[in-house]
């Protein structure tokens, strides 16, 4: 039986792929720079991209792509702050296929130096297609635990850039930030690492210029 899934799975991935590097060159005509953020449901994705577009405003003009099994809500959320936005219906596609976000492409609006994705909550299938993004961001929430960089990998070895959100919370969680960073720099010594609050806006800024600084 497995002899004839893996030709099927293959045969999948080059076609992913295939789409990926389509996107690639797409945005390199253009000059343009998109970052995919990845995290588990409920870690803050969205509302760190409503925070972004103030803390971007006048600096990097961008637009975002939504990936969800079901509805525009996340959408409508990043429209209502003035941002031209996307909704990717997955149904129950746990990813954003390659192929999905290089067809949204052609729907973003002219005049854009940069696309930010948010990805389909799900800590671990995202980080397996490449959508052919210049660089993909984890989103890990301090409720979530800070062993989750050691227990799902893949995401955090992968990422370029890694958040820790929900900062605010901390007081009162048990959660123990020395231990989350070793786990994330046990997974990934590179990457930069932002703590920070979409809430209270706490350690935005710095996320806002590694996005403006960021080579397309
Ligand atoms: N206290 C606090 N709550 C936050 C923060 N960011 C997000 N939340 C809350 O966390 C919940 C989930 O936030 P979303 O932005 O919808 O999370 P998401 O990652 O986009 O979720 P999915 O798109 O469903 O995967 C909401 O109730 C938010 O209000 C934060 O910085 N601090
Ligand atoms: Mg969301
Ligand atoms: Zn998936």
């Amino acid at each position: 039986m497995s002899t004839a899934q893996i030709p099927i799975h293959r045969a999948v991935m080059d076609d992913s792929l295939r789409k990926a590097t389509a996107t690639r060159a797409w945005l390199a005509e253009r000059r343009l720079k998109m970052f995919n953020f990845i995290g588990s449901p409920g870690a803050g994705k969205t509302a760190l991209l409503e925070a972004l577009a103030d803390a971007l405003a006048g600096r990097l003009k961008f637009a975002v792509i939504e990936g969800d099994c079901a509805t525009a809500r996340d959408a409508e959320r990043v429209a209502a702050r003035g941002i031209s936005a996307i909704q990717i219906v997955t149904g129950e596609g746990c990813h954003l296929p390659a192929a999905a976000v290089h067809q949204a492409l052609a729907d973003l609006p002219d005049g854009m130096e940069c696309i930010l994705v948010e990805n389909v909550g799900n800590l671990v299938c995202p980080a397996a297609f490449d959508i052919g993004e210049t660089a993909k961001i984890a989103v890990l929430s301090v409720t979530e635990g800070e062993d989750k960089p050691l227990k799902y990998p893949g995401l955090f070895r992968k990422a370029g850039a890694i958040v820790l959100s929900k900062t605010d919370l901390l007081p009162h969680l048990r959660f123990n930030l020395d231990t989350c960073r070793q786990a994330i720099r046990q997974i990934n010594s590179a990457a930069p690492l932002f703590e920070l609050s979409a809430k209270t806006g706490a350690g935005l800024p710095a996320l806002a210029d590694w996005l403006a600084q960021q080579k397309s």
